[in-house]
C-alpha cells in the first residue's frame, strides 16, 4: 500500500480501545486483538495516540523517551508484533510525534535544567524575566525552575516544556526518533501542534509561517519520507500557507479545527459555547473544500480525543445525524480520519464530576468553569472507553480507567455489527467505496447551490460522469434536488419522493 494514496486512517486512543491484562487500561495487545475488527471495517492505517514512556500528566502528551513504551501499554515487543499484525493485513501504522515539547521528566530536560552550558542547555527556551503570555491549558507560560535559576516556556502544562526548534541539535534528535520508527516500519506520523514548532516568545506569536515552515522542512529533509503519509496538526495555518506545505512535500495533510470550533463564540476559546447552526457546517465546509478543490487535500473528521462528539455537540444524539455526518464526509476531497467509536456512534455519555481526569478540565473547573461546558466539549468525553458490546466487560476485565454512567444501548460493534442497516455497515460501505472509487478520491469538489438546510456538491473528473452527494442538514423533509440518478451508498434503504429527515447520499448525477 503507497501510505501517501491510503484511504482512510482509523484512530485508535490506546488508553481506550482495549484492554488484554484486566488492568482496566487498554493497551497494544488490546489494539493487536482488535486488528481482525479494523480489517473488517476497511481501513488501511491506525493513527496511535502516544504509546511512549510518560509520567501521564497529559495522557501521553508528555513524552519522556521518544524511543521506548511505556509499561502502561506494554513493551516495545508488543509494537513490533502490533506493526507487523497490522501489516500483514495490509493496515499501516501512524506514530503520533509530539515535536513541541517533552516531558519535563525527558533526559533532555533533566540536562538542561542542570547544566546551562552543556549540550542540552539550549534545548528549551529559558529566560530570566517572563512575560505574560496564557497557555492552552490555563495559567501562564513561564515555570520558575529552582535548580537552574531562570524560567523555562511551556505552552501547555508545565509539566511540558516546549523544546527550542531554533537549536539545529534538536532538530536532528527529532529526525533520529523518526528515523527509529521508520525503520521499525512505520508508515506515516502525526505531528502534534506542528505550527508551535515556529512560535516567537519574545513578540508573544504562537505562529511564524516562515520560521515554522523552515524548521519542518529542515526535520523532514533529514528522514526519506517519500512513502510516508504525513499529518499535521496545526490549527493556525490558513489554506495557502498549508498548500505551501505540500508543495514543500512537508506535510501531506493539516488537521485544522474552524469546524470542530462551529459551536463556540468566535475567538472566545473552546468553553464558550454558541449554537451550532448548520447552515455554518455547509460554508465552514465548503470554504475548506475549495481551498483545495483542484490541488492539495483535506484531512477529514468530525471527532477525535481532544473533540467529544459532534452528534452530541451539534445533534442531540441523533443517529440518523450520525449517518448523514458519515455520507456527507466520505463525499468530500481528502483523507478521512475516522476516530474509534464513532462508526458506532458513540456519544458523549455521561461522567460524574468526580471523574473527570483530563488536566485540562481539571484546570478549567478549578478556575471557575461549567459542568454545562465541559458535558459538550470535555476531553475526557472523547475519551470513554470503546464500546464492544460483547457484555459489561467487552473493554476490560477490570475497572475501567474512565467511567461512563450513560446506557449507549445498541450503540455497540456486536450489536450493529448483525445489523446490515446499521450506522456500522454504512461505515464499512463508505470506506469500501473509497478504497475503489476513483471519483471520491481524486475528483475535484464543486458545491451545487440550494437552500442553507441542504448540502449538495458534486465530484467531478473530466469525461467521467460526475458523482453527488446530497446530505439534508436538518430535521425538516425537503424537496429532492435534481440531477440525482443511481445511489451508490445511501442512509436510507429505499427511495422515497422528498428527502427525509436528516437522509443523505451519494449518487450519479445527470
Ligand atoms: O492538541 C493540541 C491542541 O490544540 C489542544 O490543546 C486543544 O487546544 C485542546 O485539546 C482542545 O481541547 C494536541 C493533542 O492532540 C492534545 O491531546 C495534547 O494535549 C496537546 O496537543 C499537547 O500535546
Amino acid at each position: 500500500m503507497d501510505a501517501k494514496q491510503v484511504s482512510t486512517v482509523y484512530q485508535v486512543y490506546p488508553k481506550s480501545f482495549q484492554d488484554s491484562d484486566g488492568d482496566g487500561v487498554g493497551d497494544l495487545q488490546g489494539v493487536i486483538s482488535r486488528l481482525d475488527y479494523l480489517s473488517w471495517l476497511g481501513v488501511e492505517m491506525i493513527w496511535l495516540n502516544p504509546v511512549y514512556v510518560s509520567p501521564g500528566y497529559d495522557n501521553g502528551y508528555d513524552v519522556a523517551d521518544y524511543t521506548r513504551i511505556d509499561s502502561l501499554f506494554g513493551s516495545m515487543d508488543d509494537m513490533d508484533e502490533l506493526i507487523h499484525e497490522a501489516r500483514g493485513r495490509g493496515i499501516g501504522i501512524m506514530m503520533d510525534i509530539v515535536a513541541n515539547h517533552t516531558s519535563h521528566q525527558h533526559e533532555w530536560f533533566l540536562q538542561s535544567e542542570r547544566d546551562p552550558e552543556g549540550a542540552f542547555g539550549n534545548f528549551y527556551i529559558w529566560c530570566d524575566t517572563p512575560n505574560e503570555w496564557s497557555s492552552f491549558f490555563g495559567g501562564g507560560t513561564w515555570t520558575y525552575s529552582p535548580i537552574r535559576g531562570q524560567y523555562y516556556f511551556h505552552a501547555f502544562a508545565p509539566e511540558q516544556p516546549d523544546l527550542n526548534w531554533g537549536n539545529e541539535q534538536v532538530r536532528k534528535e527529532m529526525a533520529a526518533v523518526l528515523a527509529f520508527w521508520v525503520e521499525r516500519g512505520v508508515t506515516g506520523f502525526r505531528f502534534d501542534v506542528i505550527d508551535l514548532i515556529g512560535k516567537d516568545v519574545n513578540r508573544k506569536q504562537w505562529l511564524d509561517f516562515p520560521l515554522m515552515r523552515r524548521y519542518l522542512k529542515d526535520l523532514v529533509a533529514q528522514v526519506d519520507t517519500s512513502s510516508l503519509l504525513l499529518v499535521g496538526e496545526a490549527g493556525g495555518l490558513t489554506p495557502n500557507e498549508i498548500l505551501t506545505l505540500q508543495r514543500d512535500g512537508s506535510l501531506d495533510v493539516v488537521f485544522n479545527f474552524e469546524v470542530c470550533a462551529l459551536d463556540e463564540q468566535a475567538g472566545q476559546g473552546k468553553w464558550k459555547l454558541a449554537p451550532f447552526e448548520p447552515s455554518r457546517l455547509k460554508t465552514t465546509l465548503d470554504t475548506w473544500q475549495r481551498a483545495f478543490a483542484v490541488e492539495g487535500r483535506n484531512s477529514l473528521f468530525w471527532n477525535n480525543h481532544d473533540q467529544p462528539r459532534v452528534i452530541s455537540r451539534w445533534y442531540d444524539d441523533d443517529e440518523r445525524a450520525a449517518k448523514m455526518l458519515a455520507v456527507l464526509l466520505y463525499g468530500l476531497k481528502g483523507i478521512p480520519f475516522l476516530y474509534q467509536g464513532e462508526e458506532v456512534g458513540m456519544t458523549n455519555g455521561m461522567i460524574a464530576t468526580e471523574e473527570y481526569q483530563d488536566i485540562e478540565t481539571l484546570n478549567y473547573l478549578r478556575a471557575g468553569g461549567t459542568l454545562d461546558a465541559v458535558r459538550m466539549k470535555g476531553r475526557d468525553h472523547a475519551r470513554i472507553p470503546m464500546a464492544w458490546g460483547e457484555g459489561t466487560d467487552s473493554f476490560s476485565t477490570g475497572t475501567p480507567w474512565l467511567r461512563s454512567a450513560h446506557d449507549e444501548a445498541g450503540r455497540d460493534v456486536a450489536t450493529m455489527r448483525s445489523d446490515e442497516t446499521s450506522l456500522l455497515h454504512l461505515y464499512r460501505e463508505l470506506i469500501a467505496l473509497r478504497r475503489t472509487n476513483r471519483l471520491l478520491r481524486d475528483g475535484a469538489y464543486e458545491l451545487v447551490p440550494t437552500e442553507e438546510r441542504l448540502y449538495v456538491y458534486r465530484r467531478i473528473i473530466d469525461g467521467e460522469p460526475p458523482l453527488l452527494v446530497v446530505a439534508n442538514l436538518s430535521q425538516d423533509t425537503l424537496p429532492m434536488p435534481s440531477g440525482c440518478g443511481e445511489r451508490l451508498v445511501s442512509t436510507e434503504q429505499v427511495e422515497a419522493p422528498m428527502l427525509r429527515p436528516y437522509e443523505a447520499f451519494i449518487c450519479y448525477n445527470f
